[in-house]
């Protein structure tokens, strides 16, 4: 442990650690569910802890948010009715409502001190709060799991049930998203999703990945699959948000129709274990 420095260890990722300079801690609490943190770091911006695992920071959120929310969205024709599983914080809700075609966004997040404390301290996030559409109840044309790590309390969001609730929810032709941790750490973990969304999904299964420099490895990925009914090709977006609205193009950091497409091209280490 360096003093003054935040570093991230976790049985996650074991014998590696990743370290930020703190320049000052502006928030420590517990909820009811896990340690929350907020610290202002010297180079990322506002950090975003829980249990001692980054979840966000300010200077980099862009690549994990934009991705998770606009891969499902754009590989869809006409998304109306969206829900967000997690997400507390409120990047994923934002980035879905850049989505001039959704007209109902429900979020489900038990942590209620994570929405507080994003609002506080994360208010160009949680700007999604605010957005009327954000309403609950439904049957799905998305459904985005923003999830931490499955260790403590969002285990559950990458176990079985909870998948195939998911389908049960979603309409034929639906698309679901899910964070699906790192090709370099935790294929273990992405095997097991796999493995359950080809049992429970009727259309493809795809990973896509990004990066993220304050995730473990500096990479994260997402599982995306469809229900039966109509075929989604998530390689090939059929929507592009930059030519829906202007302003939605020029207030997007990381996600462009290109970067949606390469997303989907793995190292070929990674190949041989998602696509066998
Ligand atoms: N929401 C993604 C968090 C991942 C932390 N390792």
């Amino acid at each position: 442990v360096i003093p003054g420095w935040f570093s991230v260890t976790s049985p996650m990722w074991p014998g590696e650690a990743h370290s930020l300079k703190v320049e000052k801690v502006l928030f420590q609490g517990k909820s009811e569910y896990q340690n929350i943190m907020i610290f202002q770091s010297a180079t990322y911006g506002k950090v975003f802890v829980l249990d001692g695992v980054i979840q966000a920071t300010e200077r980099d959120d862009c690549a994990y948010q934009e991705m998770i929310a606009h891969l499902p969205l754009c590989s869809i024709p006409n998304p109306k009715k969206v829900l967000v599983i997690g997400g507390g914080r409120g990047g994923v809700l934002r980035e879905v409502a850049r989505h001039s075609s959704v007209e109902q966004i429900d979020i489900c997040e038990i942590d209620g001190m994570v929405v507080e404390v994003s609002k506080e301290f994360f208010p160009d996030l949680a700007v999604g709060y605010e957005d009327p559409r954000a309403v609950p109840e439904g049957t799905y044309d998305a459904v985005i799991v923003d999830s931490s790590d499955p260790i403590g309390p969002s285990k559950e969001l990458f176990e079985k049930p909870l998948f195939e609730s998911v389908a049960m929810a979603l309409r034929p032709g639906g698309v679901f998203c899910t964070q699906a941790e790192s090709i370099w750490v935790h294929m273990h973990i992405i095997e097991d999703i796999i493995s359950n969304f080809r049992q429970i999904f009727q259309g493809s299964v795809n990973y896509a990945w990004t990066t993220v420099p304050t995730y473990p490895s500096g990479v994260i990925g997402f599982m995306l699959c469809s229900t039966g009914g109509p075929a989604v090709d998530f390689r090939s977006p059929v929507r592009s948000i930059e030519d829906d609205d202007d302003n939605q193009k020029e207030a997007l950091k990381f996600y462009n129709k290109e970067i949606h497409s390469a997303a989907f091209c793995l190292p070929s280490f990674a190949k041989k274990v998602i696509m066998h």
